[in-house]
């Protein structure tokens, strides 16, 4: 989607989901917004009065009858003329209201297209117009709370803030450069790594916050693997507290992947259980194992399950635990049948998938591997974007403190100022691409 080219079209899209519903609201935005709707409605409106209106086509035939809003621009959400018209919620009678509003000279919108415009005309930053996709997507309570938060501008405030105070320092040093004879003093009087700090310690706040923002939004994978009849489909029957997966006493019952999403705590958790790793497989089998084994590369966490009672290690396990050593749990599954107490030992869990034991003590340490803290309250949500973004500031930051404390290096400090103060820009979209604008917006549904 180019972000300018087609700014001068007026734009129209039914906004509620498709499917039946008791309304349904269509959303027209731009310059002949208030001129088609006089054509359709053969009435005028007044600015954010509801006006009861019988819904015409250009033959005058009868489509609908429903409530008309205008908002004139700025005061609308993509700061032009919109209308909305909220009409009944069947998508044959919708549909016939879109195909009026395009007879009068509306084009059907892109994906994302009212939020880009809202963006393009200042209503809303970047970091927000994510927001509202994200509080559309959010899987839990959580996730629709730290969007909300984000849509009312909470990220880009603080994020703001930052890039205010980089701006002031950069001057600052740019200043003492323009100085040569006083740059020396300038630099080595404190103020400047002072402040610099400052910066730092804010700048590693709104990470840690972002991190459980993206936490929120994205969640954390979790891949079950482990030998045949070791547990694996009663572990992830066990978490999510239901018979998703078929379990049996015969090793090879699993062949494909199972995938079931649950919350913990407000994170979502994407568990995935696989085929039991074997040598002796026939074919279908073979493919499950192959495809398990992907699945290690992908997740942020793997569980290795084993029965406890089986005592050493098998040579697949180990290997296992050896490649994936940063990323895999050891599961001591079948605690009941030996008697042992659950809970975590020598950095191996035990429980039983059978009887629950030891379940909680492995939802903490999952939320604990991911830094998940759930008491956290303001947090927003955040994608990798973002992330990328501060870790780059951060990066900037530190590289111009070096060139400060060990080099003196004026020009030096204030060129990783510079691209620390636009890496942050790229967050609530000050520096931006056609690319990048097209990849965040065309991941919107239409309407919005
Ligand atoms: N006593 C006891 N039995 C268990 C426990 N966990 C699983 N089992 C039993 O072990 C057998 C195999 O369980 P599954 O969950 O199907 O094992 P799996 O690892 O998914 O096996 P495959 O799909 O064949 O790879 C079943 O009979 C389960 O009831 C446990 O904690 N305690
Ligand atoms: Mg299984």
């Amino acid at each position: 989607m180019n972000a300018n080219s087609s700014f001068a079209d007026t734009i129209v899209a039914v906004a509620t989901a498709p499917g039946k519903g008791g309304i349904g609201v269509i959303r027209i935005s731009g310059k002949q917004a208030a001129f088609i709707a006089k054509r359709l409605l053969s009435k005028d409106l007044s600015a954010r009065i509801a006006t009861l209106c019988t819904f015409r086509n250009a033959n005058q035939e009868i489509l609908d009858q429903g409530v008309a809003l205008y908002f004139p621009s700025p005061n609308s959400f993509t700061g032009e003329d919109v209308v909305e018209l909220q009409g009944h919620g069947g998508p044959v009678v919708l549909d016939l209201v879109v195909s009026a509003v395009l007879a009068e000279g509306a084009r059907l919108a892109e994906p994302g297209e009212f939020s880009l415009r809202a963006f393009l005309n200042n209503k809303i930053d970047l970091a927000q117009a994510e927001a509202i996709a994200d509080l559309i997507d959010a899987s839990t309570q959580q996730a629709a709370q730290s969007a909300m938060r984000s849509l009312q501008g909470q990220f880009s405030e603080h994020v703001l803030n930052l890039a205010t105070a980089l701006m002031q320092l950069r001057l600052y040093v740019e200043a003492a450069i323009d100085f040569p004879e006083e740059e020396i003093d300038f630099l080595s009087d404190g103020k400047v790594l002072q402040k610099l700090d400052a910066i730092l310690a804010e700048l590693s706040l709104l990470q840690a916050k972002a991190k459980q923002g993206q936490l929120l939004k994205e969640g954390m994978s979790v891949v079950i693997v482990g030998q045949p009849n070791a547990g694996k489909s009663s572990l992830l029957n066990a978490l999510t507290g239901q018979e998703t997966a078929i379990v049996t006493p015969i090793a090879g019952t699993t062949r494909d992947l199972v995938k079931e999403t649950i919350q913990l705590d407000g994170m979502p958790l994407h568990i995935i259980d696989t085929a039991g790793i074997r040598d002796q497989a026939e074919e279908i089998e073979k493919e499950g194992i192959r495809r398990a084994l992907l699945q290690q590369d992908l997740a942020d966490r793997i569980l290795l399950v084993v029965d406890v009672s089986q005592g050493e290690l098998t040579k697949v396990e180990q290997e296992v635990l050896q490649q994936f050593s940063h990323k895999t749990t050891l599961i001591m599954n079948k605690i009941d049948t030996v008697g042992l107490l659950p809970g975590e030992r020598d950095g191996q869990l035990y429980l039983s998938a059978k009887t629950g034991e030891g379940l909680s003590c492995l939802k903490e340490h999952l939320k604990m591997c991911m830094g998940y803290r759930q008491a956290e309250g303001a947090t927003f949500i955040a994608r990798r974007r973002h992330l990328s973004a501060i870790a780059a500031t951060l990066q900037n930051c530190l590289n111009a403190k070096k060139q400060l404390v060990e080099f003196k290096a004026g020009e030096l400090v204030a060129h990783e100022l510079k691209m620390a103060h636009d890496a942050l820009g790229e967050i609530v979209g000050k520096v931006t691409t056609d690319d990048l604008l097209g990849e965040i917006f065309s991941n919107f549904c239409i309407g919005k």
